[in-house]
C-alpha cells in the first residue's frame, strides 16, 4: 500500500471532525488526494451499523455485541473505502478507528484488552494507521461541547467516571507509542489547535508524497 493512513481520536467533542476537515483542506491546497471519513460508518451499510451502535434503545446492548458491531462495521469500510484508497495512494484521513474501540470497549466498558487484539488482528490483519492525532481535553469540557448540539446519542448517555477511562486509555496509548502518536491540546482555543497541526503538515506533506 502507498498511501498514507491517519486517525482523529480523543473523547466526545474534541475537535476531530472539526480539525479532520481543517487539516485536509491543508493537504488538498497542496495538491494531495484526501479521502475523509469516519468510524463506525464510512459507507452505507457501516452508517447503518453506526445507527444501531449510537441509537438510545430499550433493550440494553451486551458488551461483545457493540464490540464485534465495531469491527464489524470496520470490516465493511475497510473492504470498500480505506484499502482501495491506500492501493492508489491517497492519504486517508479517518474520524476515529480502532484506537477508540481500546478506549471506549476496553477502557470505558473494560473489556480485555486482548479480545480486542484478536478481533484487531482478525479484521485489519497487518493495516494500523501511520499517524494517530490523539485531541486530548478535560472530560467536562468535552461533554460541555457534544451537549451543546442538542440530542445525546447512547454514547454520549454514559456517566463522567466512564470517559475518564476512555480519556486515560486514550493517554495511555499515546505515551506507549510517541512514533505512531500526536497528542495535541484541544482544550486551548480552535486557532491554537490549528497552528500546532500546522507544524504537523511538512511532515505529512513529505510522507504523503512517499
Ligand atoms: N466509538 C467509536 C466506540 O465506542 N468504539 C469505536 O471503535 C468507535 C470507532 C461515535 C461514538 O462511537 C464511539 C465513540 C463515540 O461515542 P463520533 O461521532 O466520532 O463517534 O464521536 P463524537 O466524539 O460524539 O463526535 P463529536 O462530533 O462529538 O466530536 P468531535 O468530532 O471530536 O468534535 P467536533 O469537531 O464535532 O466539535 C464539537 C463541537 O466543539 C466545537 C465545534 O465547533 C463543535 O461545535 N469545537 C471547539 N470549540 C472550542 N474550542 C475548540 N478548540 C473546539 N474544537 C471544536
Amino acid at each position: 500500500m502507498s498511501g498514507l493512513f491517519i486517525t482523529l481520536e480523543g473523547p466526545e467533542g474534541a475537535g476531530k471532525s472539526t480539525n479532520r476537515e481543517y487539516l485536509a483542506q491543508r493537504l488538498r491546497e497542496h495538491g494531495i488526494d484526501v479521502v475523509m471519513t469516519r468510524e463506525p460508518g464510512g459507507t452505507p451499510l457501516a452508517e447503518r451499523i453506526r445507527e444501531l451502535l449510537l441509537d438510545p434503545s430499550d433493550e440494553t446492548m451486551a458488551v461483545d455485541t457493540e464490540l464485534l458491531l465495531m469491527f464489524a462495521a470496520r470490516a465493511q469500510h475497510l473492504a470498500m473505502v480505506i484499502r482501495p484508497a491506500l492501493a492508489r495512494g491517497a492519504v486517508v484521513l479517518c474520524d476515529r478507528f480502532t484506537d477508540a474501540t481500546y478506549a471506549y470497549q476496553g477502557g470505558g466498558r473494560g473489556l480485555p484488552i486482548e479480545r480486542i487484539a484478536t478481533l484487531e488482528h482478525f479484521v485489519q490483519g497487518q493495516l494500523r494507521p501511520d499517524l494517530t492525532l490523539v485531541f486530548d481535553l478535560p472530560v467536562e469540557i468535552g461533554l460541555a461541547r457534544a451537549a451543546a448540539r442538542g440530542r445525546l446519542d447512547r454514547f454520549e448517555q454514559e456517566g463522567q467516571a466512564f470517559f475518564e477511562a476512555v480519556r486515560q486509555a486514550y493517554l495511555q496509548r499515546a505515551a506507549a507509542a510517541p512514533q505512531r502518536y500526536h497528542l495535541l491540546n484541544a482544550a486551548q482555543p480552535l486557532a491554537a489547535v490549528q497552528q500546532a497541526i500546522d507544524t504537523l503538515l511538512p511532515d505529512i506533506l513529505e510522507r504523503s508524497r512517499g
